[in-house]
């Protein structure tokens, strides 16, 4: 175990209850990476672990994620994050406007794979690759290294949120996603996998694609679509 490993662990082990904040509208990615160090964490200590969001999960591959994976989420507005929560953020960093961390509250650990911002640098611990292709091969990584045997269905989770964030590995900037791909394929439940990439999509789905798609011109190199208020917001990925 490196020495950054064992400054995470003995955070971790020294707080009772840990919220994990998620971005708003979270992806794989980030529902992934959360269930990893969740697990983690219920691996090495007793702290009590809430997994918190802000936005909606609105796309239907997220909604079937969480059901299949029977992720226990709080929204934010329905817990009370003070300046002395234990806050963990993944998958983004305090300032990037893309989540929901109130202001004033410094986060205990910051993981993420998007450019370092300075804030980061006040939590008791970050890690921070920008040159990894997901947050979930920086979870995978530390289970690894700390010999926690993940189930299959977390397999299945961190597989499917390296495998998005990385658009099948197609825009992976890291042999390191392709790597903890491989290790992990072997443990994925195919069916599940399946279910989550292909869930069954509302026809308000198509609605609001082909609505976007009749008001999208195209100027240069940039696509403009007015949305209007019936588009979820993670319908713009
Ligand atoms: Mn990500």
């Amino acid at each position: 175990m490196t020495g950054d490993l064992k400054k995470f662990i003995k955070i971790l082990s020294s707080k009772r209850k840990i919220i994990i904040l998620l971005h708003n509208n979270p992806d794989p990615d980030s529902i992934a990476s959360a269930l990893g160090i969740k697990y983690i964490i219920n691996n090495i200590c007793s702290s009590k672990v809430l997994i918190a969001y802000g936005g909606i999960i609105g796309r239907a591959e997220n909604q079937e994620m969480v059901r299949c994976l029977r992720v226990k989420l709080k929204h934010v507005n329905d817990i009370e994050i003070k300046r002395s929560s234990n806050v963990i953020l993944v998958d983004t960093q305090p300032g990037t406007g893309n989540n929901s961390l109130p202001k004033g509250v410094v986060p205990i650990i910051v993981i993420d794979h998007h450019p370092l911002k300075r804030a980061a640098k006040a939590a008791l611990y970050y890690d921070v690759r920008s040159d990894y292709g997901s947050a979930s091969t920086i979870v995978f990584e530390y289970l690894k290294a700390l010999k926690i045997n993940v189930t299959r269905s977390l397999a299945t989770a961190i597989f499917y949120g390296i495998k998005t964030d990385t658009d099948d590995i197609g825009r992976s900037r890291n042999a390191r996603d392709d790597l903890a791909m491989n290790a992990l394929y072997p443990l994925i439940l195919p069916g599940m996998l399946l279910k989550m990439q292909h869930p069954r999509i509302p026809l308000e789905y198509y609605m609001q694609f082909s609505h976007a798609m009749k008001n999208t011109c195209i100027y240069k190199d940039v696509i403009i679509s007015d949305l209007e208020d019936r588009c979820t917001p993670d319908m713009i990925a």
